[in-house]
């Protein structure tokens, strides 16, 4: 909707206020003006932003109908005539603390009505509104008032106490009704001082731009700034020209706002590429010093801000239209490659890490309330900006991203809004499509659906994980006790090799800014990153990167490619709660369980066996052991239920069970050709187990390389066997001292603290690019 702006000529009796309306409308000075003109709404203007403007005439007379139009007019053009000693006294003694009084918010003009009366009225130069009698933002600055007579000095000089006393006062004027002199130039002051107000924008005072202004300044810069070299250089001055005024930015243009900067006489705002961020601040501040905020407004406009300087996100961006439950966000490639720049243009020192002082420089550029705070922050009492944070890398950088899409889309678009990211095409900034691509959620949606979605959810998909730059795995870890929950991620978040591992604050950020200062260090939910590193040995990343985020659960209906039931194995109610929870879930979700040992210590206690024959019924793994007291054990038993389960190596399993379920419901000759399918399928998959257990037990990397190659000839067969190669990969961190012939699940729990699960990771890419 248009914005309304209201504008209201007020004075005394007979200043002329129904003439200076009658007569800027129709253009023809009335003979007998009526005592209230009635309001009259302008069209539309382009150059007002569009906005609806309505001009409000007004009668001392009728106090009810004053008192109200003043409560609401955006802009008050205040009439003395210049004839009448009075009405100009009356504005100090009565006018001006009238609207002090009613309307804290409004702008106001002095229009100085009957110029035409005076000696010395320039009436020759009447009809061209560049020569009226107007002042400005440069008087106050000092500047020298252009001569127009002594009247106008005179003026000058009985205003310049009210300008002091009333800072609402934009600007004096005179004008002339009858002469027609100077109308249009006051009222499009009037609402260019309301569209355009200097006050968010300069402070008077201290003659310099408001803390504020030079913030959205800074985000402005962002905006442009895509290639991230801290310079906007001539292509992004020149889309800046575009976008915000339909304008090519000709050579010369550049170069004398070049020379406007230069002139400023300090370094380091302008070097050989272009302007850096202060060269731009400075440019701003000559645009409003030189009474053209309307240039810096439009191009903050543009960027989102609105009049208050307040920083919206689009509508697009907000929780309702990211809740649909069939689908999951993951970030666009050109989000990541966006990411990657701002981390290597903020570490200030090169070092390879953002410390927390540069992280906080990243988020600089947002709202007031969250200003410095990256989503995943959890501010200490210490320091409400978590300064006192340690140092992450970029693939810690990567993983917190992966966690705030993972634990909130809308944060993390919204994030990126306030960053500056745009996108290639700057129209679909408004544009979730711009940030975020959108994936199927885990869950049946056909047959096809179903048989891919078994036990591995839409990140592992390898149809819809490729164009990927990068997939998260969400893993909910669910229990009815929340310290439990919060044992296991805090685990998570302190596994060795922790350069992998992150915490998020509340998903209710950005909102909901206050701060708990209890210091806690137990995160919602952490995030490694993985990625593999490419065949040729040249270091790069394996596309697509691998995130796995592991999250309390924190409402009924959330997605995630994995569940991880927790119980207590000394509580009967906590068994059946885990069982029942188990239940609950759809047959497609992938799962497996946790447990807590009695606190006793001694030898592990045999598994229950309602659970354990669930398991053994569902083709998942024995329940984990966690063990909160040590912490190492305990994030590797976590980590290794997610590599056993998100490998499945149950798959074929589960997979004919499932079919087996299917074919029951299916006409008899289909339910053939699925039971010869399937019977050749396992077939296949107990060859290549069995050809790679009797195969040269040789050095890892031979192992591995032929992992792979098992992937590819029987991915070729049938692509559902992809996840069997893995086995093989398992097997081998299975087989680490320090067990004793364990069951396998107790192997997996002994991953060495280098994760070498990561190989599994980077396995897994390989074959999603394959
Ligand atoms: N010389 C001269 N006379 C003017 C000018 N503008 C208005 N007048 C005269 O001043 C008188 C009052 O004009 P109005 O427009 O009725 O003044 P007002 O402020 O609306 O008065 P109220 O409605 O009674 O409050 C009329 O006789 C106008 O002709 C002007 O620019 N020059
Ligand atoms: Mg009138």
């Amino acid at each position: 909707m248009a914005r309304q702006v209201r504008v209201l000529v007020a004075g005394d009796d007979g200043v002329g206020k129904s003439s200076i309306i009658f007569t800027l409308v129709s253009r023809s000075f009335p003979e007998s003006p009526p005592p209230v003109v009635h309001d009259i709404t302008l069209p539309p203007e382009h150059y007002f932003e569009n906005a609806e403007v309505t001009l409000m005439d007004s009668s001392p007379g009728d106090e009810e109908d004053l008192n109200t139009k003043l409560a609401i007019a955006d802009c008050i053009i205040l009439v003395y005539s210049v004839d009448d000693d009075a009405t100009f006294e009356h504005l100090g003694e009565y006018w001006l603390p009238l609207i002090e009084e009613k309307n804290s918010k409004t702008t106001v003009f002095i229009a100085g009505n009957k110029a035409d009366t005076t000696s010395g009225f320039p009436e020759a130069e009447a009809e061209d509104p560049e020569q009226d009698e107007s002042k400005g933002a440069q008087e106050r600055k000092g500047d020298a008032a252009p001569d127009h007579g002594e009247a106008y000095l005179a003026l000058v000089e009985r205003v310049e106490p009210l300008l002091q006393r009333f800072r609402f006062i934009v600007d004096f004027i005179h004008v002339s009704a009858a002469c027609e002199v100077a109308l249009s130039d006051l009222f499009f002051k009037a609402i260019d001082s309301v569209i355009n107000p200097i006050s968010p924008l300069f402070d008077v005072a201290s003659a310099d731009l408001k803390p504020e202004a030079v913030y959205a300044i800074h985000r402005l810069f962002r905006c442009y700034d895509q290639d991230m070299d801290g310079v906007l250089n001539k292509s992004e001055m020149s889309k800046i020209q575009q976008r915000c005024f339909d304008l090519v930015l000709e050579e010369e243009d550049l170069e004398s706002l070049r020379q406007v900067v230069v002139g400023e006489g300090r370094g380091g705002l302008v070097t050989d590429d272009g302007f850096t961020v202060e060269g731009l601040v400075t440019l701003c501040r000559h645009f409003v010093e030189e009474n053209k905020a309307q240039v810096v407004w439009k191009m903050l406009r543009q960027t989102g801000f609105d009049t208050d300087l307040k920083l919206t996100p689009p509508s697009a961006l907000s929780a309702a239209r990211l809740s649909d439950a069939g689908v999951v966000f993951q970030l666009r490639p050109a989000v990541w490659d966006f990411l990657d720049r701002i981390f290597v243009r903020f570490d200030s020192n090169k070092d390879g890490l953002l410390d927390a002082a540069d992280v906080a420089e990243v988020f600089s550029v947002l709202p007031r309330s969250i200003r410095g705070r990256s989503p995943w922050c959890t501010p200490t009492s210490a320091s409400s900006l978590g300064l006192d944070a340690p140092a992450i890398d970029q693939r810690q950088w990567r993983a917190y991203w992966a966690q705030t899409v993972a634990l909130s889309t809308v944060v993390a678009s919204q994030m990126l809004f306030y960053l500056g990211f745009l996108g290639d095409d700057f129209e679909k900034a408004s544009d979730v499509a711009n940030y975020l691509t959108c994936v199927p959620a885990p869950g049946p949606a056909s047959m096809t659906q179903r048989r891919r979605r078994l036990g591995i959810g839409y990140g592992l998909d390898s149809r819809l994980g490729r164009g990927l730059a990068s997939i998260t795995l969400k893993v909910l870890v669910v229990s009815p006790d929340e310290d439990a929950v919060r044992d296991v991620l805090r685990a998570l978040s302190q596994a060795p090799g922790s350069g992998d591992c992150c915490k998020i604050s509340s998903s209710s950020w950005p909102h909901d800014t206050t701060v708990d200062g209890d210091g806690s260090t137990s995160p919602d939910a952490v995030g490694y990153e993985h990625h593999g590193v490419d065949d040729d040995g040249s270091g790069r990343h394996a596309e697509p990167r691998i995130h796995v985020v592991f999250a309390a659960q924190d409402g009924p209906s959330q997605i995630a490619d994995l569940v991880l039931l927790l119980y207590e194995e000394a509580s009967d109610a906590s068994i059946r709660a885990a069982l029942d929870a188990c239940d609950a879930l759809p047959p497609w979700q992938g799962r497996a369980f946790i447990r807590r040992p009695p606190e006793s210590g001694g030898p592990p206690a045999p598994c229950d066996a309602r659970v354990e024959s669930k398991c053994l019924k569902l083709g998942i793994p024995e329940p984990f052991d966690l063990r909160p007291e040590d912490q190492e054990s305990a994030a590797n038993a976590a980590s290794g239920v997610v590599v056993s389960v998100l490998g499945d190596h149950h798959m074929p399993k589960s997979l004919a069970r499932f079919l087996a379920r299917t074919i029951a419901s299916t006409p008899t000759w289909y339910s053939a050709i699925i039971a010869l399918a399937v019977g050749g399928l396992i077939a296949a998959v107990g060859y290549e187990l069995w050809k790679k257990s009797t195969g040269d037990q040789g050095d890892s990397a031979k192992e591995s390389a032929s992992g792979r190659d098992a992937s590819q000839s029987v991915g070729k067969s049938e692509k559902l066997v992809q996840p069997t190669s893995l086995l093989d990969d398992v097997s081998m961190f299975g087989s680490l001292p320090g067990n004793g012939g364990a069951e396998e699940r107790v192997k997996l729990c002994q991953l060495p603290s280098r994760h070498p699960y990561l190989l599994l990771f980077a396995e897994w890419a390989g074959t999603l690019r394959a």
